[in-house]
């Protein structure tokens, strides 16, 4: 150990040194949560601060990309029906034309995001408690850089806890926020990003340090005026490593339980705590995850029934496509899964019906070089009734008006009569119930 290490790992005189001849009640009356003395558990220190934040340097740091990436595959710039927070302004800056392959693209992004996210509650919750006597030390401020550093922490915290909140409640509860989760979550994301990139500029050498260093070894005293330590420790009843091993199983328990949910069959049943785990919603080709059933979407077998066709207008015109119509025309297949921004998805199913490009063809445009397309379902109320779709998404011969799944007509709550299904957008792009498609440049 070089002169100058061990002059800053000296001893330093402890605040208030609590009188060791008191019994343990009388202790803990005498102090508030201001004084060191108050926090007396010995598994905070440095070091276990340190590894939580490690681990949340880099989750936090994947759910913030997950989650953009997110953002930016519902096409927000395309038109108004897709920009779920409008006035992003100059954040959007990062927006880019989201890619129809490799299918799974979605279903991996936002399967990351959300699994990932309730996997880290249990770490988030443990730093948090790690530092919180730091939330009580007087006086609450020392300098001006100290005042600043205090708010940064205080959107860092409360930014993180805002955006567990609100992502959890998204998909715990769904639709508790009419319309407004996603400026919510977004602007937070923003929000906390800042404040998190602050707090990781300022502490990381300090984490680094205790990660590296012995703080956790017997008899060395913190090299650190922030350590996190208390003066007067109670007994150990579980070690740091201990504790940390608590945490980890924490968050092995919730990435079991929730993970499942990105899976078909046997694995879907594992994910006892989300919803969209469990069992399957009834057997065969239709068999696989419901969003909204028809009735929730209020769709009746009047909107769907004989009388229903398709509308699909552009510079040839309108055109009015019946069901037979529509079955008569060349007919694909592709294999493309579900994946809601929610985080569940199924594996790829096998969808049958007429190519959007073969469509955007009759509305008279070039088949390889169709333009964007607007969606309408015949649902009346509901925010994901209509939705627009990029020319890459339109061009690509995978995407489809699917008229039947698996081998069999599309179920009254998988869309009949025709939904759409494009390869690696999210869950909200492939509209049930479609009634109209109008092509067209949309920007
Ligand atoms: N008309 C209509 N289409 C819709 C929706 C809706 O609410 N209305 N929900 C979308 C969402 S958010 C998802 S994730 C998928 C789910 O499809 P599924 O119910 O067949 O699994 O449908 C999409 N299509
Ligand atoms: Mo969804």
């Amino acid at each position: 150990m070089d002169a100058r290490r061990r002059i800053r790992t000296l001893p330093r005189p402890l605040p208030r040194p609590l009188p060791r001849s008191l019994p343990r009640p009388l202790r803990g009356a005498l102090t508030t949560p201001a004084d060191p003395g108050f926090w007396r558990s010995p598994v905070r220190g440095v070091r276990f601060t340190a590894v939580l934040g490690v681990v949340l340097l880099a989750g936090l740091t994947l759910l913030f990309v997950t989650g953009l990436l997110s953002y930016a595959a519902y096409n927000p710039d395309l038109a108004a029906v897709n920009d779920k927070t409008p006035g992003k302004g100059w954040l959007g800056f990062y927006l880019f034309d989201w890619p129809t392959g490799p299918v799974w693209l979605y279903r991996l992004n936002q399967g990351l995001h959300v699994t990932v996210g309730i996997a880290l509650v249990p770490v988030l919750l443990a730093k948090l408690w790690s530092v919180i006597p730091k939330l009580f030390t007087l006086p609450p401020v020392r300098s001006m850089a100290h005042a600043l550093e205090r708010i940064s922490l205080l959107l860092l915290v409360g930014g993180a806890l805002f955006e567990f909140l609100t992502g959890l409640l998204n998909i715990q509860l769904e639709y508790v926020f009419p319309g407004s989760f996603y400026p919510l979550h977004f602007y937070g994301g923003w929000v906390f990003f800042a404040a998190f990139l602050a707090h990781t500029a300022l502490k990381l050498p300090q984490a680094v340090r205790a990660l590296r260093g012995g703080v956790l070894r017997e008899g060395v005293l913190p090299a650190d005026r922030d350590e996190p330590a208390p003066p007067g420790p109670a007994p150990a009843t579980v070690t740091r490593r201990g504790a940390l091993a608590v945490v980890g199983a924490g968050s092995l328990l919730m990435l079991a339980t929730s993970a499942g949910r990105s899976f078909d069959g046997p694995l879907r049943a594992t994910a006892l705590l989300t919803p969209r785990g469990g069992a399957e919603p009834g057997r065969g080709p239709n068999g696989f995850q419901i969003n909204k059933t028809a009735a929730y979407a209020g769709v009746t077998r009047a909107d769907t029934g004989e009388g229903w066709a398709l509308t699909v207008s552009g510079p040839a015109g309108e055109i009015r496509l019946s069901r037979d119509r529509l079955l008569a025309m060349d007919q694909y297949s592709a294999a493309l899964p579900i994946a809601c921004v929610e985080g569940w998805s199924t594996s790829d199913q096998w969808w049958r019906g007429v190519r959007l490009r073969d469509l955007a063809a009759l509305a008279g445009y070039p088949a390889d070089r169709p333009p964007d397309v607007l969606v309408e379902s015949v649902q009346r109320r509901g925010s994901f009734r209509r939705v627009a779709l990029r020319d890459n998404q339109v061009r690509d011969p995978r995407s489809l008006l699917a008229l039947r799944v698996n081998g069999e007509d599309l179920s009254p709550d998988h869309g009949y009569p025709a939904r759409i299904i494009v390869p690696a957008a999210p869950g909200v792009m492939n509209t049930k119930w479609v009634g109209r498609l109008t092509f067209g440049e949309l920007r």
